[in-house]
């Protein structure tokens, strides 16, 4: 439903959106992935329209944009509103963008109705929430949370790059991670696309997220032996690509199994996988893939690794090629929203006279991380047909600013004290 008189600017949000969707690789929009040169341009873009709206800028130690306009009582803590600047390869125009920018939104809008906030208020711009070149995603998130790891710094990318050096070439600092470790949030909000078809199959205005699915990504290498396409009889070849594809469909039947039995939502995808030496006339030698797998409850996760250590050994042996090595990449326990916050949410969605419905999440966010640190909760807006991590991920003017706009009324409650989350 079209709620009227919002307390947020939805023009100015949506022309926000639609401007920062114009710095895409222009062959493949929607494309702005973390650390590249056109990152760097959408975060000189967001720089520049936080300080228009009056927060104070910095880049933190773990590479997130940061916009702080300081409360009345600092004693307070922070209220953090915020969340991902970065997209999938050919991804959307909202997934991310619309949190940072309806934070923005709300920010300017509290500003301009003279609400001067007991909290400071931040609103961030959170570094690689998608899963980056270097196989880890949330970078900036787990450093706020104190997770992002010295071994994780080692990670290295594709052209050789370690994730440290690319943490600093952005301007974070990983000498200084501790310092992004943050004890002053009082509550995080992050307003999220739903990426799902529950909201609108509904006409439901918002969801409220109770839980976010666990994640954790695997990584496989197969070693087969390169030779020959030509003169290579079929029974004396190792092919790595041919043992990798039965994984592909074994990860396919053993997620199935699992999600069958009714052991909560899981889901288990390989969509990503790296062919060397990746040429028409040549066996191939290794291939190196990514598993990921989401999980309502973590004993399902450790369930499914479990099988898949047992089992895949076996599949790439009959199929000529050898399972080398199972790395984990990352490995993020469900979280869940704060209930009071949640009910914070709920009411100023109430007052506003939206719709909304508790929900679970099984797209991995930012608010995963906050969650470990501080009271969080996350706010979804519909999308159409469900669909995201494409270009044609579309979100309504009208549905954004309604997100916007809870967050803003629970703000007000949390900054006056009527919410009393599970920390005390
Ligand atoms: O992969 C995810 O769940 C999120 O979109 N980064
Ligand atoms: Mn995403
Ligand atoms: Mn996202």
């Amino acid at each position: 439903m079209k709620a009227s008189n919002l307390p947020v600017d939805e023009a100015r949000l949506w022309s926000d959106l639609m401007a920062l969707a114009q710095i895409t690789e222009p062959n493949r929009p929607y494309t702005r992935r973390s650390f590249t040169p056109l990152f760097l341009e959408g975060r000189a873009w967001l720089k520049q329209r936080f300080e228009s709206a009056g927060l104070t800028t910095r880049i933190d130690a773990g590479g997130n944009l940061i916009g702080r306009r300081p409360g009345a009582k600092p004693a307070s803590g922070t209220i953090v509103i915020g969340s991902h600047s970065d997209t999938v390869p050919s991804g959307g125009r909202f997934d991310g963008t619309a949190g940072v920018l309806a934070a923005l939104e709300v920010a300017r809008a509290l500003d301009e109705r003279g609400q001067v906030l007991d909290h400071d208020l931040e609103v961030i711009d959170c570094l690689a929430e998608e899963v980056s070149a270097f196989g880890l995603s949330c970078v900036g998130s787990r450093a706020i949370a104190g997770g992002l790891s010295a071994d994780m710094l080692a990670y290295v990318g594709p052209d050789g790059e370690r994730l440290g050096d690319a943490l600093r070439r952005v301007g974070g600092d990983p000498s200084r991670l501790a310092e992004a470790k943050r004890s002053d949030i009082a509550a995080f909000l992050e307003l999220h696309i739903e990426q799902g078809p529950l909201l609108e199959s509904e006409g439901t205005d918002i969801g409220i997220v109770e839980t976010i699915a666990g994640i954790t990504r695997l990584e496989l290498t197969i070693t087969g032996r390169a030779d020959h396409a030509g003169t290579t009889p079929m029974h004396l070849r190792r092919d790595a690509l041919l043992a990798a594809a039965a994984m592909v469909s074994a990860v396919r039947d053993l997620a199935r199994d699992i999600s069958d039995r009714g052991a909560g939502y899981f889901v288990a995808t390989v969509g990503e996988m790296h062919v060397e030496p990746n040429a028409a006339n040549v066996v191939p030698g290794s291939v190196r893939l990514v598993i990921d797998a989401r999980a309502e409850r973590h004993a399902t996760m450790e369930d499914f690794v479990a099988r898949l250590r047992k089992t895949m050994p076996d599949v790439a042996a009959r199929n000529g090629a050898e399972l080398s090595a199972i790395a984990t990449l990352s490995d993020v326990l469900p979280a869940r929203g704060d209930a009071a916050l949640c009910e914070a949410l709920a009411q100023a969605a109430d007052s506003l006279g939206l719709t909304h419905r508790r929900m679970a999440s099984g797209a991995g966010h930012d608010a995963m991380h906050f969650s470990r640190i501080a009271p969080a909760a996350m706010v979804f807006t519909p999308c159409r047909g469900g669909r995201s991590h494409c270009p044609e991920e579309w979100a309504e003017p009208g549905e954004l600013a309604a997100g916007a706009a809870a967050i803003f009324g629970a703000i007000l409650a949390i900054d006056r004290g009527a919410v009393k989350n599970e920390r005390g």
